[in-house]
């Protein structure tokens, strides 16, 4: 979650909003914030997450995650390498893996990660050095070829998630379209209804 790009709402207002709205999972992400700043907010992320039952999984920062006992932590490309990164979390937590390409998606899930963020499959505005959007046919591809959970995430919104859960994600990663919409509570119950509804209806995976 990028609160440059949603100036007024904090990581808090933001992720409370979510898991108010039935988000399971929180991922903290700040690309700008100094490492004490990303203590602090992982910090209240995790009392918010846990008094909640959601899950917390800290991006890019594996001393985060560990000093703030974060469930999770999600690693891109250059990020600490999914072996590095298991060596020092152990096994209980959870690693996810951005993969922009099958060639990625099948190295990450070769390597054990516990879940793969695929994406951006369609354009976005919240990431600068996004790759190109892979589209719903590249997300089935990668969905008939690795079996790890994937997380869908890039563009997406109430007028495609149906199709992004029909085509095979396990779950499905948002920011603007819960961080910038005018009622952040209300835009996240509708995903969440949506995505329970279109796997009601793909069957359960
Ligand atoms: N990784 C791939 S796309 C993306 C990230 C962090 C940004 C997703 O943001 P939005 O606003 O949901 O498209
Ligand atoms: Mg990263």
């Amino acid at each position: 979650m990028v609160t440059i790009e949603t100036p007024g709402k904090s990581h808090f207002d933001i992720a409370k909003a979510a898991i108010d709205g039935g988000a399971s999972i929180i991922q903290y992400r700040d690309k700008y914030a100094s490492s004490r700043k990303l203590f602090a907010d992982a910090f209240e992320l995790r009392r918010l997450t846990r008094d909640a039952g959601a899950l917390l999984i800290i991006n890019d920062r594996v001393d985060i995650a560990l000093a703030v006992e974060a469930d999770g932590v999600h690693l891109g490309q250059d990020d600490l390498s999914l072996g590095e990164a298991r060596r020092i979390v152990g096994d209980i937590y959870i690693i996810g893996i951005s993969a922009t390409c099958i060639d990625e998606a099948v190295e990450a899930a070769e390597q054990g990660a516990d879940y793969i963020g695929l994406g951006p499959i369609f354009p976005t505005p919240s990431k600068n050095d996004a790759a190109p959007p892979m589209g719903l046919d590249g997300l089935v591809e990668i969905r008939e070829t690795v079996d790890v959970p994937i997380v869908a995430i890039g563009g997406i919104t109430i007028d495609n998630i149906e199709e992004v859960v029909r085509a095979g994600a396990d779950g499905i990663a948002v920011i603007s379209a819960v961080a910038s919409a005018p009622d952040m509570t209300s835009a996240a119950r509708t995903i969440t209804d949506m995505i329970q509804n279109a796997r009601t209806q793909a069957g359960a995976r």
